[in-house]
């Protein structure tokens, strides 16, 4: 088995589809999470900059969505045919598309609420009606049993409840994708045992 090696923050942010991964397939690897003090001094030292990345076998990886892709056709999570991928992309790309606009920082905090608030009550709507239409009466995102879809909702999901409380509160169907995910043993165990984080 590769040896692996998870680098990102004290967060669940875009590291924690990685840890999920990780978690589903028992797969043992280094979680390791760096204070944001100690950034600025590391920074220049991984490639793009950013973080998460993934040492495979002392091979750098970078891009939470790309390494989580891999991770999951490891996992049998990745859809079961080129179609059902295609539908799954499309799942993480539009809720990546939503998280990257979201306005995450801004120097003055008053103002930081604010503009979450509205971005959250003018855009969150659309999104969760595309994403409770493309669900259907269906029990998992695509296909029948779960993929990386269900699993990246969830975190996403989560996340964004702690700006909004309730946030997805109107769409009975996406919440109960969110209770099928979390009662899978292997997250479930994940879930128990993880550091506590805000978000
Ligand atoms: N699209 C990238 C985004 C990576 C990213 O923006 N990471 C943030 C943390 S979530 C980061 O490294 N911020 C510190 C910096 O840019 O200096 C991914 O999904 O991995």
């Amino acid at each position: 088995m590769p040896n692996y090696k998870l680098t990102y923050f004290n967060i669940r942010g875009r590291g924690e589809l990685i840890r999920y991964l990780f978690a589903y397939m028992d797969t043992a690897y280094e979680d390791i999470r760096i204070t944001f003090s100690d950034w600025p001094a590391i920074k220049s030292s991984i490639p793009y900059g950013k973080l998460p990345i993934l040492e495979i076998d002392g091979e750098v990886f970078h891009q939470s969505l790309a390494i989580g892709r891999y991770l999951a056709r490891e996992a049998g999570l990745a859809g079961k045919s080129n179609l059902d991928q295609a539908r799954i992309d499309g799942i993480l790309d539009s809720i990546d598309d939503f998280l990257l606009v979201f306005p995450w920082r801004d120097a003055d905090e008053t103002k930081q609420k604010q503009r979450q608030e509205e971005y959250l009550a003018n855009f969150a709507p659309e999104l969760l009606s595309n994403l409770e239409k493309c669900l259907g009466d269906k029990l998992w995102f695509v296909g029948n049993s779960v993929t990386l879809a269900d699993l990246f909702w969830d975190i996403c999901s989560d996340t964004l409840e702690v700006y909004k409380p309730g946030f997805a509160q109107n769409y009975p169907k996406l919440l109960s994708v969110k209770d099928k995910v979390k009662s899978i043993p292997a997250i479930a165990a994940w879930i128990k045992k993880r550091p506590q984080t805000r978000e």
